[in-house]
């Protein structure tokens, strides 16, 4: 196993066709950034690189609904990605984008590459086709019934109903969502990779970390999660995956390839080769201002066996980062393979999914403008909660619960405690101190005084926090740091250095330097995940903010000496606010907001109120059996993220019926729910499971669901109309 020398860490590159959302920060960047100011603290020579994700059919889908063009639409979020990373402190060595010219030529000459070795073949199928567009239909553009659960909404390539994956003649009644009409099969060719054939040795890279019969990587560092989900893909079969689209904005098929006319790269074909673009423009940008740089510097990242390939993602990217890209990489030749990815699960937000449709989110632009000067705290709230091996919720609440009692409590009390004391007994000059000052009777010849044994045990909690975050488990990094300070405050409690000073100023003098020492610590564990606070409480201790190179490594070292972090005599700055209280009301604001009231959300609930259906006559009406019924049993369909399967008890006979409820409703939570049920609706069978009748729900823009239901006391079996 090759101990890297060198790190190469990506972050996802966002599509720059909607906002960014707490989701997105904890999923994919912060991680990076947390790991990747550790690497550099631990004096790695580490590159960390993104970008926006400017193509696909999401963008021009959504440069459609706005009446704007893709161009609008991408630099429009571009620019606003930029600002907002720079603003809660991501240290990206490059932020690039996938529209730039270096990138369009990186990714075609990539697929030209491909196309040359032969490793593409070239297939005929027939794909939907809009007559009064004119244009195929991407997967996303096409929307129908779902043949898993009816949904009648449906993707192309997805069912966001029962998670079901789909392909676009899996729909059932296929509607084009450019004009409504009924898209038709057309013939058309494309080029793809023969992911079938590969099956072998991404088993092997993937179960075994083995490339090429030799060692990769350590797969017992991947997470669970992240393999299980790679190993069920391959188990369940390759198949060939087209890597070209009909579409009129994306990079183009290189125009000396026959057949490339109107054929685009498939986005997830080119938005991978970003991190590679990414790279290049880094290494031009370094090359004009550095005499001693070379544009070519970027190969070192992808293709010197030293280094390591990160991909930090979210979960829903795992198949294109750790089997479709290591495939094209490895199959263009000349590039280091993935050598983890660290890939999160989602981040709730109150109890609900984070829906960018349904405007439940906390937005990361509006964070930062109403929350200003407090990036850390989200920062921290984000890596305390953070969706590292299941989903984990966001709630307004426990964000101002962490910041008061842990933030301001905890650590902002111990740091001025610290600070303010030694100002008032010397005048901020870090104290010396007698070795021999006893406190605790450690007075046994050849001990370690007092003071070293907590030096000693400053060292083991620092090394032990960064081997959590060596090992990428920032969560329990991150409470590592917190019981450092938490530790600091009790030390203080115990010692009571405010009581002793009059009778005892030796004594404090020993309590006082500790308690700097820890401080100077916390300045630099802090930084990995709070870089502004770490650089506050340095200027309270009158340091420079740390560099990122290898800071954190040489504290370690200078511990393990038993060198101290702060020389005696070393004058400190004044005290500072770290963190000030979250008062009640500023939490309330944000639910209110959250909650839809605002002009704009009543405006947009116009909008979105499902618009009135044709009239029918009387006699379709009273064809409608409604009856009054009650739930007698309920519980979830395996593998289905939607559907319960309730027993429906109608007085005269009890019913199955399924129910796509399971989301907002628990099923112990329901038993003994009234419902009104169409009695007398078709059977149907849904995940094997015969459904007769359906519950009446009624639904809002929010997501919300709720049983139309007669009272408590009605008899069940009884005529609603
Ligand atoms: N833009 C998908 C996403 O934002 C995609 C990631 C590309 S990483 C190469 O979820
Ligand atoms: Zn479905």
């Amino acid at each position: 196993m090759h101990i890297p020398e060198r790190y190469l860490v990506t972050s996802a590159l966002p599509y720059a066709n909607g906002p960014l959302h707490v989701g997105h920060l904890a999923g994919a960047y912060l991680p990076a950034d947390v790991y990747v100011r550790f690497l550099r603290l631990m004096g790695k020579d580490v590159l960390f690189v993104c970008g926006s994700d400017e193509h696909g059919a999401a963008i021009t889908l959504k440069a459609r609904k706005e009446g704007i063009s893709p161009r609008e639409i991408v630099d429009k979020y571009h620019s606003q990605f930029a600002e907002t990373f720079e603003k809660i402190g991501m240290s990206f060595d490059i932020y690039h984008r996938t529209s730039s010219e270096l990138h369009h030529r990186t990714s075609a000459d990539f697929f030209k590459t491909l196309y040359e070795k032969g490793e593409l073949t070239e297939r005929e199928s027939e794909q939907y086709y809009d007559s009064e567009a004119g244009q195929f239909l991407a997967d996303r553009y096409i929307k129908g019934e779902c043949p898993k659960c009816s949904f009648d909404e449906a993707y192309g390539d997805q069912c966001e109903n029962c998670g079901a994956t789909l392909s676009p003649t899996d729909l059932i009644n296929p509607v084009s969502t450019l004009t409504d009409s009924t898209p038709v099969l057309k013939k058309t060719r494309h080029w793809y990779l023969p992911l079938d054939k590969y099956e072998d040795w991404l088993r092997a890279y993937i179960s075994e970390g083995e490339l090429d019969g030799k060692e990769h990587h350590d797969p017992s560092l991947w997470k669970n999660h992240v393999l299980g989900q790679c190993k069920s893909w391959i188990d369940g079969g390759l198949e060939p995956r087209a890597m070209t689209r009909d579409l009129d904005w994306g990079v183009g098929v290189p125009a000396e390839i026959p057949g490339s006319e109107g054929k685009k790269l498939y986005v997830w074909l080119d938005a991978p080769i970003g991190y590679i673009s990414a790279t290049r423009q880094w290494a031009i940008n370094r090359a004009k201002n550095e005499p001693e740089a070379d544009p070519e510097d970027w190969k070192k990242y992808w293709m010197d066996e030293k280094s390591c390939l990160i991909h930090f993602i979210g979960k829903d990217n795992i198949v294109f980062h750790c089997l479709i890209f290591p495939a094209i990489l490895k199959r263009h030749g000349g590039y280091l393979l993935p050598h983890n990815v660290p890939a999160n699960q989602f981040m709730n937000l109150e109890g609900r999914k984070i829906s960018t449709s349904r405007n439940w989110a906390v937005w990361m632009k509006d964070y930062l403008e109403r929350w200003d000067g407090m990036e850390d705290s989200l920062r921290y709230y984000c890596v305390k909660n953070m969706p590292e091996q299941r989903d984990s919720e966001f709630t307004w609440k426990g964000f101002q619960q962490s910041h008061n009692n842990e933030l301001v409590n905890n650590l902002a009390n111990f740091v001025n405690r610290v600070i303010v004391l030694t100002n008032k007994y010397y005048d901020g000059v870090v104290p010396d101190f007698d070795e021999n000052t006893l406190l605790e009777g450690n007075d046994e010849l050849g001990m370690p005084s007092y003071h070293e044994v907590e030096i000693m045990d400053l060292f083991d909690r620092l090394d032990s926090l960064c081997e959590s975050l060596r090992s990428c488990e920032l969560r329990n990094a991150l409470k590592k740091f917190m019981e450092l300070s938490a530790y600091g405050n009790q030390f203080l409690q115990n010692h009571q250095p405010w009581k002793l000073q009059k009778e005892d100023p030796e004594t404090v003098k020993v309590i006082m330097n500790v308690g700097l020492q820890v401080v100077c610590a916390l300045s630099i564990a802090m930084h990995p995940f709070m870089p502004f606070g770490s650089a506050k409480i340095r200027k309270m201790l009158n340091l420079s903010p740390l560099r990122e190179e290898g800071d954190f490594l040489t504290a370690l070292d200078q511990l393990s000496e038993g060198e101290l972090l702060l020389k005696s005599g070393h004058q400190i700055g004044k005290a500072e606010h770290l963190f000030t209280r979250i008062p009640d009301e500023k939490i309330e604001r944000e639910l209110e907001l959250l909650q839809n009231t605002g002009e704009e959300k009543q405006e947009k609930k116009e909008q979105d109120r499902p618009k009135l259906k044709e009239n029918i006559d009387f006699d379709s009406f009273v064809k409608l059996d409604l009856r009054t019924g009650t739930i007698v049993a309920a519980e979830k369909i395996p593998k289905t993220d939607k559907l319960l399967k309730l027993e429906v008890d109608l007085g005269f006979e009890k019913r199955t019926i399924v129910s796509g409820i399971a989301e907002l409703h628990e099923p112990k939570k329901i038993v003994g729910q009234k419902v009104t049920v169409v009695a007398n609706l078709a059977p149907k069978k849904l995940r094997g499971v015969e459904s007769r009748g359906m519950i009446l729900m009624a639904e809002d823009d929010n997501g919300r669901l709720e049983f139309v239901a007669p009272p408590k006391d009605f008899e069940n079996g009884f005529a609603v109309g």
